[in-house]
Formats: C-alpha cells, structure tokens, sequence
C-alpha cells in the first residue's frame, strides 16, 4: 500500500513511528513542512525535516522532541561568548553538522529535496521523505507589540515569545510563489491513501497545502484522505496550537479543526479526477479522541466520516492503534 503523510515536527514523526509500526510493508511517502525553517548563524535550519529524520532514524532527543540525544552545546556557547545569538535557540554540537551539510550542499546548487535525500542516506528513516517545495518559504505570524502590529519568523513567536501573545495572522510567506517539490505531486497521484496526522493544522498541515497545487492534488487523487484530530478536550494534545488557531478563526476543538481542512466532496474513484477549482475541501475521514466522542455528529454532519478512539501517543502501541483505526476509517470509506 502507498501511503502520503503530510507532517509537521514531532507530531508528525511519532505518529509516522506508529505507522511504520502498523503497516511495515507499505511505501510512505512524507511530504514535510518547510514553513518553519530558518536561516540562523549562515546556516539552513529545517526543523520539521531534521525531526521527522532523527525520529525514524533513531537520532532523536526522545523527551524533547527534536534535536539530537546525547547533544553538546559547546559551539552555541562559543558563539555566546562572541555575543552571536540568537541565544533563544537550542542548536546543539552534532545538530550542527546537519545544518552545515545542508548549508554547503545547497550553496553547491543542489536542491533542498536532493539535500534531504542525502541527509536520509545516513539516517535511513524508513520512508521517502519529501520537503514541500524546494523554494523558500517562512511562516511568520503577526503580533502587537510596543503598540504597534509587526511580522516575526515563526520559531521567535513559537520558542522564544512561547506564543504568549496573540497571533493576528499566519502568513507562509513565499507559498504562493513556491512549487511543489519534485516527487510531491506524483506521490499524492499514486497514493492509495493520504494521512494528516495531529499535526498543527495551521503552521504544519496547513502551511504545506498552502503551496499550490498540493491541495488540489490530494483533492483529485480520488484516495481516502483521512485526519486524526490534534486537539483533544477542546485543548491541543501538545504545542500552541490554539494560539494559531484563533489567527485563523477556528476553534480549538477537534469538530472546528475537521471543518477547518473541509470535507471532501463526492469524487470519482482513483484516477478518474479532474482539476477542481478554488479551495477544495479535502478529508473523508476524521479520528476524534474518545473525549470528543460527542463531536462525532457534527463531524459527520459536515459530509466527514468520524469515528472516535483513542488518539494519545503515550507509547509505540498506541500510536500504532491510532494508525489501524485511521486505516480502517479509510477502507470503509473507499468501500
Ligand atoms: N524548540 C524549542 O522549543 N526550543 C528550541 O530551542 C528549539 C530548537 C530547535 C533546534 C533544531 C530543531 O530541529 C528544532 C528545534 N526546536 C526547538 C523545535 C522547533 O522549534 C519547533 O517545535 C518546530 O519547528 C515546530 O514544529
């Protein structure tokens, strides 16, 4: 079976464990957010990617979430010692080489999607891992501050403010410039299934179908597409993502965030689609927490089959039963 996830950082890589777990024999493809990438001290930084690597790879700081086990932060202190900051992020010894690596080869002309493949040649993660777009796009959020409205790159609301303030507007700038990595569209069209883990559905997901031409992509693969909830209880399992949320009107309940990507309309089996126009909504199917079960009718009232099972990434097992219960939503809606 093939398999396309789209995924943020460390939800999307935990989850992406899980389905590793519960389907060993299927082709995944993993389409990764680059919105949250950053230029820091010369070097390219991608969050999403590198945590989706060391998580499958066995690289990852397991408490944390991201960046490496076992890390130094020797040059980050030499580079504090020379008064270079930004002190606010956590960019350790060995994360470093990643960074460095990534930096020359794409000063050398190659793309970040060959980047990438070169860097998983080491890590061997277990699936194709895919950026969005080779082009550069940077999510920056909309905050007051000293009075006044002004722009700042995503990972200075997210790491250094916390989101403590609201956010007004979440703008991936460059998106609409940007196209799809090469691989991206062809994986979406030779899909079988299309999983949005409990991603942020903003920053994450949502930065992601913001390139054009993915979302109509996943709209006309004429798949199962199929979502787990990333708020539980009316409140994000983890991250802020309710503070996104609200810049985009939604609520953070798990019904708000399935209408929020939108239900897909009747679409002709695999193969047979053809171009949609506009903003095409995309899920068939939408795990909810066993908490939310109540959200259940309202999910479905809006065209989305909802079931409700347990979705905490507490261990691999339960992870990997989130998984089986989003492949059997979407076998029986392909039915
Ligand atoms: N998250 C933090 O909360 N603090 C950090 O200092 C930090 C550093 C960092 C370095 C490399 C990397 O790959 C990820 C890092 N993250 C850090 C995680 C990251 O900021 C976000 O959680 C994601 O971008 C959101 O998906």
């Amino acid at each position: 079976m093939r398999i396309v996830v789209l995924a943020g950082g460390i939800g999307g890589a935990r989850f992406l464990r899980g389905l590793k777990a519960a389907a060993p024999d299927a082709d995944i493809t993993v389409i990764g957010n680059t919105g949250d990438d950053i230029h820091l001290f010369g070097l390219k930084v991608c969050p999403d990617l590198d945590t989706v690597m060391y998580t499958l790879g066995g690289g990852i700081n397991e408490e944390q979430g991201w960046g490496r086990a076992d890390e130094t932060f020797r040059v980050k202190e030499e580079l504090a010692a020379y008064g270079v900051g930004p002190e606010w992020f956590g960019l350790g010894d060995r994360d470093f080489a990643t960074h460095i690596v990534r930096t020359q080869m794409l000063g050398a002309g190659y793309p970040l999607s060959a980047v990438t493949e070169a860097l998983c040649a080491r890590w061997k993660p277990g699936v194709r891992l895919l950026p969005m777009s080779d082009d550069r796009v940077e999510t920056h959020v909309a905050i007051d501050e000293d009075g006044e409205r002004k722009a700042i790159h995503f990972q200075e609301y997210w790491v250094r403010m916390r989101a403590s303030v609201p956010a007004h507007a979440v703008v991936p700038v460059g998106a609409e410039q940007a196209k799809p990595a090469p691989g991206v569209l062809e994986a979406i069209a030779g899909a079988d299934v299309v999983l949005f883990p409990p991603s942020n559905p903003v920053v994450s997901i949502g930065t992601i179908l913001a390139v054009p031409g993915i979302r109509a992509a996943i709209a006309d693969a004429g798949v199962p597409v199929i979502g787990l909830s990333p708020i539980v209880g009316d409140a994000p399992v983890r991250g802020m993502a309710d503070k996104v949320l609200a810049a985009v009107g939604v609520e953070s309940t798990a019904a708000a965030v399935a209408k929020y990507y939108g239900g897909a309309e009747r679409r002709p089996s695999k193969g047979g689609g053809g171009r949609r126009k506009g903003s095409p909504g995309l899920l068939d199917g939408w795990l909810v927490d066993s908490v939310d079960a109540d959200a259940v009718a309202e999910v479905e009232a809006a065209g989305i089959r909802c079931r409700a099972v347990p979705l905490m990434m507490t261990d691999l097992d339960a992870t990997a039963a989130m998984v089986r219960a989003a492949l059997a939503l979407a076998e029986e809606v392909r039915a």
